[in-house]
């Protein structure tokens, strides 16, 4: 069954240049015309490990293309997502399967909606890659994929093609927890380091303000019917500060780069969540409010 592979950024060319390296079928679906005939004159998508490029002459196609899709890979961002599978919808088979890529929450949903015929895995992602150049990618990070589906916990027999191309994976029964977990990360973490425009690791001279923050999510995740995502979230936050203390954050470096943020799929939705559940969680207000400001000031996006 071939792979589709929507998004030929980062984490899109990670995945599907493992997949072809495996020798399974893969095809590539670029955004427009223009797009497809830059990569055909690139010759195809390189993977960069360990500094040693090696190219692969993946077969891509546009949207509209008219052979159906089996089994769909949607690596954009999460506010490109909805229209992104809303270009192919015509082409899903029936009971074709996506894997949907993004981080943050909200997203997926609105994808799901859009599909209610299909199957919709949700997959959270630690893996790090970049584009040091169009269609070439750097895998920099070793992570963990994780995979669930929110309304099946059955786990689905193509996993092996996983497996067989080296693409670390755990199946998750309870991926909403997962994804939940890694919001309150990112939540804790990204915007304070875009509004104190620092590293991940000098968060650890703000205690009080990563405590507080930690303190009013996991009231959220508890509210929301996550308390497993609630676990030892501060001692998590604190550890993930260490771990990538060198690091700029996700949300750092998009703003850096004049690059539009995925705010609302993350304090936008858990601040959405907190209303919903009638809970106040001042410090997060705050926080959202500074990071909106400070996005119009840059002349970025806020949704
Ligand atoms: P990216 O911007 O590098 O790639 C997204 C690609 O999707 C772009 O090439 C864009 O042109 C393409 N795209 C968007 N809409 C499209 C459409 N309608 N048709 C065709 N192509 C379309 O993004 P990324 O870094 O790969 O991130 C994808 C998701 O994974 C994000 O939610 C991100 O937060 C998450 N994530 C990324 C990393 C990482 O290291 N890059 C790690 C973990 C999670
Ligand atoms: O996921 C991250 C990001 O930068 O997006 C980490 C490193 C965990 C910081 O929140």
């Amino acid at each position: 069954m071939t792979w589709h592979v929507l998004g030929a950024g980062s984490l899109g060319s990670l995945w599907a240049t493992r997949l072809a390296r495996a020798g399974l079928p893969v095809r590539l679906i670029l955004r427009n015309r223009q797009r497809l005939e830059a990569y055909r004159e690139a010759g195809g998508l390189t993977l960069i490990e360990a500094g040693q490029p090696q190219q692969y002459a993946i077969p891509a196609e546009l949207p509209q293309a008219d052979t159906p899709i089996h089994r769909l890979l949607l690596a954009c961002k999460a506010y490109d997502a909805s229209s992104a599978a809303a270009s192919v919808a015509e082409r899903l088979a029936p009971g074709a399967e996506l894997l949907l890529l993004q981080n943050g929450l909200g997203s997926q949903e609105q994808v799901a909606q859009r599909l209610p015929r299909q199957r919709c895995l949700f997959v959270s992602s630690t893996e790090g890659a970049f584009r040091p150049a169009d269609f070439q990618v750097v895998f920099a990070g070793n992570g963990q994929n994780w995979l669930g589906d929110p309304s099946d916990p059955r786990p689905p027999a193509w996993l092996e093609d996983l497996q067989r191309a080296g693409i670390t994976h755990l199946w998750s029964p309870d991926i909403l927890a997962r994804l939940w977990r890694k919001l309150a990360l990112n939540c804790a973490i990204n915007p304070l380091t875009v509004l104190h425009d620092c590293r991940n690791g000098e968060l650890a001279q703000h205690p009080a303000e990563v405590a507080t923050l930690c303190a009013e999510l996991g009231e959220l995740l508890q509210r929301c019917g996550q308390p497993a995502a609630a676990e030892n979230l501060h001692e998590d936050v604190q550890r993930v500060i260490a771990a990538t203390a060198a690091n700029y954050s996700s949300m750092h470096q998009d703003v850096a780069q004049g690059r539009r943020t995925e705010i609302a799929y993350l304090l936008g939705y858990a601040s959405a969540a907190a209303q919903r559940h009638g809970v106040h969680l001042p410090h997060l207000q705050h926080l959202q409010q500074r990071l909106v400001r400070h996005l119009q000031e840059h002349g970025l996006p806020v949704d």
